[in-house]
Parts: C-alpha cells; structure tokens; sequence
C-alpha cells in the first residue's frame, strides 16, 4: 500500500511540476502579449473588454424587436471596431464584422427563443479583447384576450333597432389587435367586417322584434388569434316617434310677427322617417292645416292675421305608423303698425304756377313749370324711404323729413297725353308701404291761361299744327323750339279749315309745343334732326320777296311760323 501510495505521490509531483511550467509559460506569454508595442513606439493597451449588454445577460422576456447594444472602447482612446457573433446555440456565428457602432440589430426575432451572443473589440493596432458570452430569452407570444363583456349583452332583449355592437378586446403582450365580425340572423352569421381596430361595429338599422346572432374573432399582429363565443339579443318592437318639441314660437308668446314660419324639433328613437301633422288655428281646438310634412318647419303662404292668439299641435308619425301628439302650443301675433302716406302738394283742383298755388281749378290740378312735390308721411315703425314716382316711372327717394322730390322735367310726355300722374310709396323700417297718387296736368311752356283752363284735350276747338320733317340747328329755348326746316310737310288743324303742304329751306319756330314730339338727331354732330312736334297755332309763311307763295292760314299768338 506504501508503494503504491507513493508511487501516487511521484505521479502527482510530475504532474504538478509540468502544471508549474506551462502556467509560467502562459504567464510569459501573456505578459508580453499585453505590453506589446504600438506602431509609434508606445505601449497599446488592448480595448476594453465588451461588458453592459441590452439585452441584459440572462434576461427574460425580450421584445422579439429588441436591438443588441453594449458598452465598448478602448483605454487609448483608439478607434474600436467589433465583431458580432449573435445565434441560438451556445457558439453564435458571427453576424457582424468590425463594425463601429455599439449596436447590432438581429432583425425581427422568435418568440419563446433563447439568443446567445457575443463581441470582440479590435482596437486599430490589431489588439482584441472578447466579452463574455451573453444570453437572453425572447417573450412569449399569447393570442388575444378572448372578446367578452358584448353590448347588447348576450341574451338581451327589447334592444334598440338602432343600437352599436360593442365588446372589450385586447392582447396579455399587448399587441395590435384587430377584429372580425360576424352578425346575421342566423346562428352561423356571416363575417361582416374584416381587421377593425375598434370595439365598436355598427350594423346599421336591424329589424324589429328579431333574433340576431354575432360573434368576434380578435386577432393580434403576430397572427395569433382568439374567438370570441357567439352571442345573441332580440331587437324591441317599434317605438311611437318622440313628443314634438321647442316650439317656435315659443308657447305662450306674444308680439310674433304675422309672416312667422312655425317650427319644432320632433324625430324617432328608432331613427323611423317621421312625418307631421300640422293643426292650426284661432280656436283651442284647432283644425288640421297639414298632412304628411317631412319638415320640421312650416312656411305660411299669406300672413297671419295681427293681434290675434293663435292654437297649434304638431302630431308625429313615425314609418311603423305609430303617432305621438305634441301639446297645444299658443302665441300671439304683433299688433299691426301702421303708415300712411299723403300728398300734400299739388294739391287737387289747384293750378300751381312755378311751384305755388293761385287759384282753385273745377276738377283738374294743372301744373306750370316747376313742382316740388311734397308728401307727408306717418308710420309706427318709423320711415325707411318714400319712393316718387312719374307716370310709373321710379324718380327719386327721399329718406328725411320733409319728403320731396322737385319735378321739373324739361319736357315729359305720358303717350298723347298731357296729364300725368304722381305717385308716392312710403316705406317704413318694417317694411310696409302704403300709397298715394295724384293726376295732374303739366305745361312746361308758356301758355295763355285760358288754354291752360281748356287743355287736356287736344281738338279743332284749339288751333294746333304738327309739323314732320328734316331740320337742321334744332334748339329748345325757354320760349319752345326753333329749327331750320330743310323740308317738312305740316297739317293745321282749326275750327276754320285744315291745311295741309310742305315747307323747305325756312327757318321755323315751334312756341306753344303740345302732344307728342319726336327728335331723332342725325349726322356725326347731331345737327341734323328728323322732328315731328305739334304745337299750338298755325303756320306763318313769310311773303317770299320774288312774289311766290302769299298765305297767312293763321297767326300764330305766339309767333310761331316758319
Ligand atoms: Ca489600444
Ligand atoms: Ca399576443
Ligand atoms: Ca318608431
């Protein structure tokens, strides 16, 4: 045993004696590798060993996304490049070759996996220092929560036509999760949308008193998915339409214009198509005025009647012809204002000379030269404008008292007619109007008074010529008009005779002008004239001093005459 022992104990001598040597051998080796030389002459120092991984070494639960990254370097500052060596065996190959960032990113990777890896640091004088192996362990991933907690709850019933389907989803790792929906009528109900991302689906207006099935299929992005159990609830039967309501005009008001519309707000719990009954009236119980309005406002065509309390009820019917009544509703129109208008000057049956009254007339208002028309207005409301008006014809507003318009035309005909007539529209700020008129007769030229008294009436009773033809240099003076006849055919009428001819190359003057006139000026300066005037007398022919014609038909009172 001795022996043996001690041949044991030989053995163990040789053996420790050869561990001796090569430790001191690696010891050597090892030194001198560490203080090898830079290029420069100065000691290297290797890099820094990798260390401060992410993930960290042993973790759990790693996102399958996660970037590798780690703490690197070199005690001399040098530039450091790295080898990755990433896999899932305890001897990762290398996947990345002297890069100079200190991350690596390995790509999307598995679930429930366990990744090992691994850097070396090469500083720029070929000198390396590896890290550690480290090791981390990716999540798992879980389909999604089951859907649950459905509304309509499962089993419900009387639910609204109208209702949402609604459940709470979501994943344990919190993925993206999307749903598909089924819902129909029958127990295997058909799939009705495809990867929502919300907890809500709306299925549109269903069917009263029905039995609808629906189920959810939720899915996360890693293509787990989980199935939710198939529900069901029974729809409600219809629901009349809601009371009418917030009337305008609001119930119990007053002082309501009498061009209101009445309007209400009305609709349906079951979002049916809903019409209206309209009853209106003066009575408490008033009639039905309209049927069927889709509206929720009603136009009336004519005004109310003013100061008047007046009754309304609106009855809704729903598509299913369920009918709600609204209340009696009351409101009161305004009070009526009021505007009238008058014409104070001219005044009827009074003969206005340039804009003053000197006598009464008979029957007639007869107007010489200027008028200033004058009106005298009153209104509630106050007056917006007063309107005058010529034979229809829109003149001038007038906005501030005292409301006038100053006529003087230079020459107005109303068609053959010498009578005019004046209208005045008053307008107030509500926008009623009212209305005044006055006929008139207006002589712009001179005139003898008891042609003034007899005009309006143009007959033999009055000497009178017209006059059509070509001129030349037509003027319009104070005292009417005068021409250069260059050929005009003329007919004077009278209680003595008619006479007709033709008057060339004389100058003319037309003083007493009645009736229509025509002027239609010619040539590029307007000197030449077609003219057709009539004109109280006759024509006035001078004796041609070579002993042509000789003819006095009639002497005009004013000197007209060619
Ligand atoms: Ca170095
Ligand atoms: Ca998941
Ligand atoms: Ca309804």
């Amino acid at each position: 045993m001795w022996i043996e022992r001690n041949k044991i104990n030989n053995y163990s001598i040789l053996r420790v004696g050869s561990a001796l040597i090569l430790a001191a051998a690696l010891v050597i080796s090892t030194i001198a590798y560490s203080f090898g030389t830079s290029a420069d002459g100065n000691r290297n120092s290797p890099p820094y060993p990798p260390s401060n991984p992410f993930p960290t070494n042993g973790s759990v639960n790693v996102s399958i996304m996660a970037q590798l990254s780690w703490t690197g370097g070199d005690p001399d500052n040098d530039t450091v490049t790295y080898n990755v060596f990433f896999g899932t065996n305890q001897t990762p190959g290398q996947v990345a070759t002297n890069i100079s960032t200190t991350t690596y990113n390995p790509g999307t990777m598995n679930f429930s996996t366990n990744y090992y890896w691994k850097i070396i640091a090469w500083d720029n004088h070929s000198q390396s220092t590896a890290g550690p192996l480290w090791q981390f362990t990716t999540r798992a991933n879980h389909p999604p929560y089951e859907p649950n907690t459905p509304d309509p709850a499962n089993g419900s019933t009387n639910v609204s036509v109208i209702a949402q389907l609604h459940w709470i989803g979501g994943d344990p790792d919190n993925d993206t999760v999307t749903y598909n929906v089924f819902f129909g009528t029958n127990q295997t109900p058909p799939q009705v949308a495809t990867n929502i991302s919300t907890t809500t689906y709306n299925p549109g207006k269903m069917n009263f008193t029905t039995i609808y099935y629906w189920r959810i299929i939720a899915w996360d992005n890693h293509n787990a998915s989980t199935s939710g159990p198939l529900w069901e609830f029974i729809t409600g039967a219809n629901h009349p339409p809601n009371v009418p309501n917030t009337p305008y005009p609001a119930d119990g008001s007053t002082n309501i214009s009498v061009n209101t519309d009445l309007s209400w707000i009305g609709g349906d719990p079951d979002n049916d198509t809903v019409k209206y009954d309209i009853f209106f009236g003066t009575e408490p119980t008033p009639p039905k005025i309209i049927s069927n309005l889709s509206s929720t406002t009603y136009h009336f065509f004519v005004p109310l009647a003013y100061d008047t309390l007046h009754y309304w009820r609106i009855v809704a019917w729903d598509s299913q012809s369920a009918s709600t009544s609204g209340p009696l509703w009351t409101f009161t129109t305004e009070k009526p204002t009021t505007i009238t208008v008058t014409i104070t000057k001219p005044l009827n049956n009074t003969f206005y000379f340039h804009d003053q009254p000197l006598f009464s007339l008979p029957q007639r208002t007869i107007i010489y030269g200027s008028i200033t028309i004058t009106a005298n207005v009153t209104a509630d409301a106050g007056v917006a404008r007063v309107d005058f008006y010529i034979d229809g014809k829109y003149m001038w507003n007038d906005t501030t008292e005292p409301y006038t318009f100053v006529w003087n035309p230079f020459i107005q005909f109303n068609g053959l007619s010498l009578t005019h007539t004046i209208k005045v529209i008053a307008f107030d700020k509500d926008g009623k109007n009212a209305t005044a008129e006055i006929n008139v007769t207006k002589w712009r030229f001179h005139v003898l008074p008891a042609l003034i008294i007899a005009a309006g009436v143009i007959s033999s009773a009055i000497p009178h010529t017209t006059m059509k033809g070509f001129v030349f240099n037509l003027r319009e003076t104070t005292r009417g008009y005068t021409f250069f006849a260059i050929r005009m055919h003329y007919h004077t009428i009278s209680l003595i005779q008619n006479a007709r001819g033709v008057i060339q190359m004389k100058r003319c003057a037309a003083r007493v002008v009645i009736g229509p006139i025509t002027i239609i000026r010619l040539g590029p300066l307007h000197t030449f004239a077609y003219l057709s005037i009539t004109f109280v007398g006759g024509v006035h022919i001078e004796t041609n001093p070579t002993g042509g014609i000789l003819s006095r038909l009639l002497q005009p009172p004013d000197k007209s005459g060619c």
